[in-house]
């Protein structure tokens, strides 16, 4: 029987160890070492570090992807092969509050796919709602969808499918779910390897999505009746909101270097499969139409691989301003500082804690203004450490 163990209090982080794990896209290039970003110190092991302090806040958990909070102090967190668990009154709850591998419910995880993000409604203390995004199959082929849960003491049940049919594969889906500052829900889906697909504005696949949370689509979305926000992508996993600005930032996986940071626009066209990075000319074999605009992104990483996915703007402490984003393949956080009043200028790059915790998966900010950062070394990817998957704290001091 698996233990849960939950630290109470801080437990100093003293493990520094080699990073063995794959980067999340394939195929698998031979990788030269080093960045065109200066590589920042890295975070002390005794527990603080660059006015944080560090410590495990959870343990045991099975390839966690996405966390939400919400306002009784809860914490609940998605477990990729199917799970949601809660973290209530500072204890890791051992049931699920609710299992997508029981009970009837379609559900598929395979390779990158499953149950992936997690965000509760704006409304949670009123009306309990939850929204996720997970794989399934249909007829033979996987598919991705978005539901709205309804949660109540720790269960929580299929409410509504919001939307569903989006393209799914055993890689490139995409996966997280926010609400904007507008109150719509956006969602990120991959190319679920179709690249051709995500120039298609007309496809789902490959795009950036924002519908109403009763699943309708707003009449301002950018193409009429449609869900699609902005397009050709290859597979975005991460969304956050600039604090002050309020303009929408996304990471996205390249196809093996050349992971990107880049400014939402609706309506705008990102580029995959034709071109990559700040690449002026199209990829070999591509052309790009006359009349086709390709947004380049705001910072991408040359010939090294982040694989980035979940971040988030930080509010709070010493970073403040600062988009923080979580690395696979790169097992750091990647902090990045824009210009103010310069949405897309980037004034410095940095690699922080990396190799110290292997590859890393989500970053979200806590109401009480601690970076909470999610392990991914338990899905045959990583290296596990006793305690994998962790949930690793950052309080500002
Ligand atoms: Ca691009």
């Amino acid at each position: 029987m698996k233990t849960w163990v939950l630290a109470m209090t801080a437990v100093l982080l003293t493990t520094t160890f080699a990073c063995s794990a794959r980067e999340e896209t394939a195929p698998q290039p031979s990788q030269a070492a080093g960045s065109p970003q200066a590589t920042a110190p890295q975070g002390s092991a005794s527990g603080n570090s660059g006015g944080y302090k560090v410590e495990v806040f959870a343990e045991q958990l099975d390839v966690p992807w996405d966390i939400a909070f919400v306002p009784d102090g809860r914490i609940f967190i998605t477990e990729r092969p199917g799970t949601i668990r809660v973290i209530d009154k500072g204890k890791l709850v051992g049931e699920p509050v609710l299992s997508f591998k029981t009970g009837g419910i379609p559900f598929q995880s395979r390779g990158e796919s499953g149950l992936l993000g997690i965000v509760p409604d704006p409304e949670f203390a009123n009306n309990g709602y939850m929204y996720v995004y997970h794989t399934y199959e249909e007829r033979g082929s996987l598919r991705n969808r978005v539901l709205r849960l309804v949660e109540k003491n720790n269960k929580a049940t299929i409410d509504k499918v919001l939307i569903d049919g989006l393209p799914g594969q055993s890689t490139h889906d995409g996966g997280r779910i926010r609400f904007g500052p507008d109150g719509y829900l956006y969602f990120t889906v991959g190319d679920a390897q179709d690249p051709q697909q995500s120039q298609d504005p007309t496809s789902r696949a490959g795009k950036i999505m924002r519908i109403a949370k009763d699943g309708t689509i707003p009449k301002t979305n950018p193409f009429p009746d449609s869900p699609v926000y902005s397009y050709g992508h290859r597979n975005p996993q991460g969304l956050a909101w600039h604090p002050m600005s309020g303009r929408l930032y996304a990471s996205e996986h390249g196809q093996s270097t050349m992971d990107e940071i880049n400014l939402i626009e609706p309506g705008a066209n990102y580029g995959w499969p034709l071109i990559e990075g700040d690449a002026m000319s199209p990829k070999q074999g591509n052309s790009v139409p006359p009349n086709v605009k390709l947004r380049t992104p705001i910072l991408h990483s040359g010939s090294d691989t982040w694989a980035p996915s979940g971040m988030t703007f930080v509010t709070k402490g010493p970073w403040k301003n600062d988009l923080v984003v979580a690395s696979l393949r790169g097992a750091q956080l990647l902090k990045v500082t824009l210009q103010e009043g310069d949405p897309a200028k980037v004034v410095k790059s940095e690699k922080l804690y990396k190799n110290e915790w292997g590859r890393l998966r989500n970053v979200s900010e806590g109401p009480d203004g601690a970076l909470y950062v999610m392990t991914n070394n338990r899905d045959g990817r990583g290296s596990p450490k006793p305690g994998d998957d962790k949930i690793i704290r950052l309080t500002p001091q």
